[in-house]
């Protein structure tokens, strides 16, 4: 067996990257720049994320794949640019090592700085903590270091690796309202217990239950989201069309990605100054 440890190196385009290697053989790579998961193998599994074949790693564009990390905006729900402003800023390491229960964590950590107070005038601190062993932790905390109040979104913006988008199914949504972003913003109410793909797809669950699940048929999988204090799960996969009008995306790859991603979308959280928000996410592999 081999001993739990983080590695620091450089990445593609020659990104500051740490691995986490963890003893039962899970590994997660995560880049400074976004605080960005981009690989987490399980315990003898292949890749459960997607990095596009196209992802630019150039340290401007945020990277098409893993775990961008949305703050403070959610798409573009307000006048900030699209996804917010930390998926492209580079963040601190705080900790990392093996802990005392045995999983080994990388926490990251970002304030406000020139770039971002010059369109979100707020002071902010975002902590990332990312925690392997068979599974995969991802404990975020947003505190408001500011004197006024300040609303935010926030997601997880994950993108799995599928064997075949049209044999794969949502599970865990069922019963929940939703916008359909495809459909002109028009709600609905979920009444399938598991939700599959035919087409693009692209909706804001609001309100979901905390456990979701990805069924890969193709790969003979599930993948579990298990999640708490983030109440919203967006379902997205740009199918035809739309893979063809991204840069960063291959043509045929929306056939082996699903971005599943649980947030605080719907309402937006309010912090007081000096308080804390936390949200945490399990993902596991069956
Ligand atoms: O979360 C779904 C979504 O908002 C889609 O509308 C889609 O455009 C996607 O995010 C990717 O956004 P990006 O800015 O990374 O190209």
């Amino acid at each position: 067996m081999k001993p739990s440890m983080v590695r620091t190196d450089k990445g593609n385009g020659g990104l500051d990257r740490l691995t986490l290697e963890h003893a039962s053989g899970a590994t997660a790579e995560v880049y400074l720049f976004g605080a960005h998961i981009t690989s987490w193998h399980p315990p003898g599994q292949p890749d459960a994320f997607f990095v596009s074949r196209q992802a630019l790693f150039d340290g401007v564009k945020p990277i098409r794949g893993g775990i961008p990390v949305i703050f403070p905006q959610f798409a573009d729900d307000g006048p900030l640019p699209k996804h917010g402003l930390v998926r492209t800023q580079i963040w601190r390491v705080e900790q990392s090592g093996v802990c005392p229960d045995g999983k080994v964590a990388v926490t990251l950590a970002l304030e406000d700085n020139e770039t971002t107070r010059a369109v979100w005038p707020f002071r902010f601190r975002v902590e990332l903590c990312i925690a392997l062993d068979e599974r995969l932790e991802v404990t975020t905390a947003v505190t408001n270091r500011d004197a006024v109040d300040f609303a935010f979104q926030y997601a997880l913006h994950t993108y799995f690796s599928v064997g075949d988008i049209r044999r794969t199914r949502v599970f865990g949504l069922q019963g929940t309202r939703f916008l359909d972003c495809v459909g002109g913003n028009a709600e609905y109410v979920e009444d399938r217990e598991a939700v599959g793909f035919s087409g693009e797809t692209d909706r804001v669950y609001s309100g979901t239950g905390d456990e979701v699940a990805i069924r890969d048929e193709a790969a003979c999988r599930t993948i579990g989201i298990s999640k708490a204090g983030m109440p919203d799960v967006v379902v997205w996969n740009p199918w035809v069309e739309k893979s063809r009008r991204l840069a960063d995306f291959g043509d045929d790859e929306y056939l082996r990605m699903v971005c599943v991603e649980n947030g605080c979308i719907a309402v937006p959280v309010r912090l007081h100054p000096g308080q804390t928000w936390k949200g945490d996410t399990i993902f596991t592999v069956r």
